[in-house]
């Protein structure tokens, strides 16, 4: 099977994850939207919508995500995106309905495009609208899933509705629009989140202060999420041993490195001039802003633990230390 996607479009993830969750391989064929490859020659040619996902098996094409997952479904039953029971089925339709059809086709890229080249509508208008919708949207989700409390959107295995919640709720996280109102929404996406984190790929960046300000760890997860088509919330990263900031003393040249919005991250040193510097909440700070939201580690401070680490700072004494990550 071949299905013509792009990373950031959330009706290709929906597909995706319904392809994971059955287990099936497939070619990953790229359709880059910001550069309007939708509308090119080359995949106008096999595409009636001109829009992705679509999904090419054998000789057959299949527009629209989710009569694309319920071709998969039949043709791959197990394990089952709907539930047997007709009153299951209809359920978990209306649910992936709700944000398929009510909100998705209000905020996607040629909507908001409209809004904002032929309409002429501020870039900030554009923002207002997508989380209106977006916002407003969910709590019609919210009440069913309060109405029916369970693991994921229906029961108690992941299913179509949770399919098209998660990119839902990524495109939610990646424009700001507030969740705190949906809680049993939230809820079963921190459920399905720990389920996808599935280990498509991994990546291991090293940086001191100079690698770090110029974005090692930016460019890292870029690469990442590129090859794994994966948005960077659903990522997981973890922060190895580094020197501490009770022990990192910095000139002014380090702090302003990082930029004015970091300055948090610098206490006065002892002498003028000088600085303590928190490089591990750096990191952390860096891969927030890149919409990392799972964050562990950080917390080893080579310096001011001689047993388990070497510190030239420390005994002017080199040595080696080492960090493994690896896909099982
Ligand atoms: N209802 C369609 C929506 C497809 C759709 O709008 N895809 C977007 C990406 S999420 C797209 O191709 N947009 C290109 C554009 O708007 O020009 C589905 O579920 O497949």
């Amino acid at each position: 099977m071949e299905l013509f996607n792009y990373f950031r479009s959330s009706a290709s993830y929906r597909v995706r994850i319904g392809l994971a969750l059955k287990g099936l391989r497939f070619d990953y064929k790229p359709v880059h939207l910001v550069r309007n490859e939708q509308t090119a020659e080359a995949f106008a040619a096999v595409s009636v919508a001109r829009l992705v996902p679509l999904l090419k098996d054998e000789e057959s094409l299949i527009h629209q995500s989710l009569a694309i997952l319920e071709y998969l479904d039949e043709t791959h039953p197990t394990p089952a995106l709907l539930p047997a029971d007709p009153l299951g089925r209809a359920r978990v339709r209306a649910l992936a309905l709700d944000i398929a059809c009510e909100i998705h086709p209000l905020n996607n890229l040629r909507v908001l495009r409209y809004l904002t080249q032929s309409m002429g509508v501020s870039e900030d208008d554009k923002d207002r609208w997508y989380r209106h919708w977006v916002e407003s949207g969910l709590e019609t989700v919210e009440r069913q899933l309060a109405a029916q409390p369970s693991t994921f959107c229906h029961g108690e295995a992941p299913g179509l509705a949770d399919c098209i919640l998660v990119p839902q709720i990524f495109n939610a996280q990646r424009f700001e629009c507030r969740t705190e109102h949906v809680p049993h929404v939230m809820r079963v996406f921190a459920n399905l989140l720990f389920s996808c984190a599935d280990g498509r790929g991994v990546g291991a960046a090293h940086a001191g202060w100079r690698g770090l300000a110029a974005g090692v760890l930016e460019n890292t997860l870029a690469a990442l999420c590129e090859a794994t088509s994966t948005p960077p919330a659903e990522i997981h990263a973890w922060l190895g041993a580094c020197i501490g900031p009770a022990a990192f003393e910095v000139g002014d040249e380090v702090r302003q490195a990082f930029g004015a919005a970091a300055s948090g991250f610098f206490q006065p040193g002892v002498v003028a001039g000088k600085w303590w510097a928190d490089l591990a909440g750096l990191a952390r700070w860096r891969l927030q802003q890149s919409g990392v939201r799972h964050i562990s580690g950080g917390g080893w401070c080579t310096h001011s633990e001689p047993s388990r680490f070497f510190s030239f700072r420390r005994d002017r004494v080199t040595g080696r230390h080492a960090a493994a990550v690896w896909r099982r």
